[in-house]
């Protein structure tokens, strides 16, 4: 199919298009750089959550809840569930899948699951994309569930306008592992599972970690003058405490906008992707230069040639007119170098 139809019907969000499309992007298809280019300008208008926390505390439940919300406040609404267990790229998680089944026949929604495994190409840059992809097809939100282990989770959160960080009153140990990396990126925090034991105790431990992780009283020391992170609880599979998540959520966004700080935001997460860009196809090039392979081979053990000037050297084979044209390939040529 020709890419300009495969846009158009993604844009009149037909849902096959739609999973079709994600497939080019998680395998990487020679095409997916001008399909990328051509849902570009129907991005943009959606905001992002990601949602986080420890296996079992209640993630999917709270996302299934909240796809439940929104579309009663007439929202559509995509999902990504990006899930670091499963072998399959693109494969159904089973569970999941059979839980979200009574809105899989609404327009509105749209849900993918993605693996970790087996995908070629980085996982954040095929989430990030893949939710381009769905946002291109008239959504409001986009909500990315993952489990919150791995860098290239934090990546993601670090692309998305909003990180709601899930706990339950039974992963206390789980809020030492995560202090230092998911805590700091988290902007609501929900404790789940009110219905457990030891919930008040688990509610006032955290906020007194919170404290301490970032003193409020003094901003400019730890180099964030964020707010104070909202702690909410939630009873999720009874539908609990999911409208004061979602009312949360949408003060803090748009907040954000206001502030002028979600621009600002977004322009970062897109400086890092063109980065990513850059330096994928860099990396692909050296990888399969054979006479930059070559050239390193025949420098290593030669006198004087440190490693330093055996880069240069090679820096300076791969900077010319030929591979030019190679890195910044034609728009036929597409993605593949
Ligand atoms: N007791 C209790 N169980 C819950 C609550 N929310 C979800 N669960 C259950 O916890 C289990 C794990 O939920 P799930 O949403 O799959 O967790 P995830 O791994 O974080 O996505 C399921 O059996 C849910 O029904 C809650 O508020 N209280
Ligand atoms: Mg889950």
């Amino acid at each position: 199919m020709d890419i300009n139809n495969l846009v158009k019907r993604i844009v009149a969000a037909d849902k096959l298009s739609i999973s079709r499309a994600i497939s080019m992007i998680e395998n990487n298809s020679p095409d997916s750089d001008n399909l990328l280019d051509g849902i570009h300008k129907y991005v943009g208008r959606a905001l992002r959550i990601g949602v986080t926390g420890p296996p079992g505390v209640g993630k999917s439940t709270i996302v299934n809840e909240l796809i439940a919300a929104l579309r009663k406040r007439d929202k559509r609404v995509g999902v990504i569930a990006v899930d670091p267990s499963s072998i399959f790229c693109g494969g159904a998680i089973l569970g999941d899948r059979i839980r979200m089944q009574k809105i899989g026949v609404d327009n509105g929604v749209f849900i993918r699951s993605m693996a970790t495994r087996g995908c070629s190409g980085g996982l954040s840059r095929a989430t990030v994309e893949t939710a381009d992809i769905i946002e291109a097809s008239g959504k409001d939100y986009i909500i990315i569930e993952t489990v919150g282990v791995g860098q290239s989770e934090v990546e993601i959160f670090r692309s998305v306008d909003a990180v709601v960080l899930v706990l339950s009153p039974e992963s206390g140990d789980a809020i030492q592992a995560m202090k230092a990396g998911i805590m700091e990126i988290a902007d609501v925090i929900v404790v789940n599972k009110a219905d457990r034991p030891g919930l008040d105790a688990f509610v006032t431990n955290l906020k007194n970690t919170l404290e301490l992780a970032r003193p409020q009283s003094v901003p400019h020391l730890c180099g964030s003058s964020k707010a104070k992170i909202p702690v909410l609880t939630a009873q999720a599979n009874a539908g609990i405490g999911i409208a004061e998540l979602l009312d949360t959520l949408e003060k803090y966004l748009s907040g954000l906008k206001e502030s002028g700080k979600l621009a600002q935001r977004r322009r970062d997460v897109l400086r890092e992707r063109i980065k990513t860009h850059i330096l994928t196809r860099l990396e692909e090039h050296l990888l399969s230069d054979k006479k930059i392979t070559k050239l390193v081979d025949n420098e290593i053990g030669k006198a004087g040639a440190t490693p330093g000037k055996i880069a240069q050297k090679a820096l300076r084979v791969l900077i010319n007119r030929k591979t030019r044209k190679v890195l910044i390939p034609s728009k036929k040529r597409g993605r593949g170098v």
